[in-house]
């Protein structure tokens, strides 16, 4: 068997994303995702340029060895352009072997752990009020565990706060929008948050927060500890991790569980934060990570030692990519969590999938590989628009981490 086509197709139903599909000489097609948020065009140059040439003729069902072939083979390893574009590759072989097995992939990635992926939704208002009336919807819809997000008082627009609740999107149209932040009043107001929503959900519903990477590790540790009364299940990317050993402080300090990784691109980013035990859930997801194949891997080193997964599942990561990570999610011991927004309808229409919400738990479905179809006819009708995710700055205009 050979592949006898490949090509990457841009669809902007509502956002962009970059689907590669994968054709082979006997009529068996399979879907991967390659969409990297703000810069998404690189992706797909790489791919057309400087990888597709190189599938053509390959056999398909060699996936370690194809993976291994783009990593080691193009010398420049690593990075979120080039992980994206391994990703897209792993995940339609993925798809192709499933359907080859006449299998869902997470048959093939060694069955069944459990029956479904506890996800968790995303609850954000402007201010307190109104975050607790954004869980008290989710908590409404069946969910089990609510991420919750507000705006800061004093701070006219913050990052995670969307204008749209229910099909939240992270990126905005034209060049990059800037928002303002203030460490010390978001310091002061999260606790606050928190302390409402114990007050008027009770203990049993598992509480989440997502910090974007925005403060120190000695922030973080003070972040971490005015939160333990209120038991979060995690507190997400406290800290920008390039350097990983900050994580060291935080943990000193802090049984908030850590939750951190949904930027990082190989397990070279997470080994000393996973194995100094340092964090408690790893973000990483197929589409920014290398696909199945090395998330497998990650998954793996995490077990060892007790950290689980939780991957990124934000609205662009397309229905591919969350397909995919049900299948790895259910197959996986230690698996932890798993993020989930809704896509907008235009995008369920581009992706048809078998992919299903009951009970605060996502299930794969039982199609053949990963279960996700794609309307090219449809996707041709919503062109490529440049948006990005804003940029961050003090109150004093200072460029600000993200
Ligand atoms: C967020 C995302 O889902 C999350 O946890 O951090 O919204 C993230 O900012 C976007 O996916 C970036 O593209
Ligand atoms: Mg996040």
């Amino acid at each position: 068997m050979k592949i006898e086509r490949a090509y990457t197709i841009l669809t902007c139903p509502g956002r962009n994303f970059v689907t590669l599909k994968i054709v082979t000489d006997e009529g068996f097609h399979g879907l991967g995702d390659a969409t990297l948020n703000g810069r998404e065009l690189a992706v797909k140059a790489y791919l057309d340029e400087h990888v597709v040439p190189c599938l053509l003729g390959r056999d398909p069902r060699n996936i370690e060895d194809i993976w291994q072939y783009l990593y080691r083979g193009a010398y420049w390893r690593r990075g979120p352009v080039t992980m994206a574009a391994i990703a897209a590759v792993d995940v339609a072989l993925w798809d192709i072997k499933g359907k080859l097995a006449a299998m869902p992939v997470y048959q093939l990635l060694g069955g069944k752990s459990r029956c479904g992926a506890m996800v968790y939704g995303h609850a954000n208002g402007r201010d307190i009020e109104e975050t607790i009336d954004e869980v008290a919807k989710y908590a409404a819809m069946g969910y089990r565990a609510i991420r919750a997000q507000s705006g800061i008082p004093g701070i006219p627009s913050t990052y995670g706060v969307a204008k749209d609740k229910l099909y939240y999107e992270p990126a905005e149209k034209g060049l990059p929008p800037e928002n303002f932040w203030s460490t010390e009043k978001y310091l002061l107001h999260v606790p606050k948050l928190f302390e409402s929503l114990r007050v008027k959900f009770g203990d049993d519903v598992h509480l989440l927060h997502d910090a974007h990477h925005r403060l120190t590790p000695i922030e973080a540790a003070r972040l971490g500890k005015s939160l333990e009364p209120y038991h979060l299940f995690w507190l997400e990317d406290a800290v920008t991790a390039e350097l990983q050993e900050g994580f060291r402080i935080v943990r000193q300090h802090t049984t908030t569980p850590l939750a951190l990784g949904e930027v990082f691109n190989t397990i070279w980013d997470a080994k000393t934060v996973i194995t100094e035990q340092l964090i408690d859930y790893i973000r990483m997801a197929t589409v920014h990570s290398g696909g199945i194949t090395h998330l497998k891997k990650v998954a793996s080193l995490a077990e060892i030692y007790h950290v689980l997964t939780g991957c990124h599942g934000a609205t662009d990561l397309s229905p591919v990519s969350l397909a995919a990570a049900l299948h790895f999610d259910i197959s996986v011991n230690n698996f932890g969590i798993q993020e989930y927004m809704l896509h907008t309808r235009e995008t369920d229409e581009v992706f048809p999938h078998t992919y299903s919400f009951s009970d605060g738990f996502l299930h794969p479905g039982d199609a053949p590989g990963l279960g996700v179809d794609y309307d090219e006819k449809l996707a041709a009708q919503f062109p490529y628009e440049r948006a990005y995710l804003p940029i961050n700055r003090k109150l004093d205009g200072t460029m600000f981490n993200w």
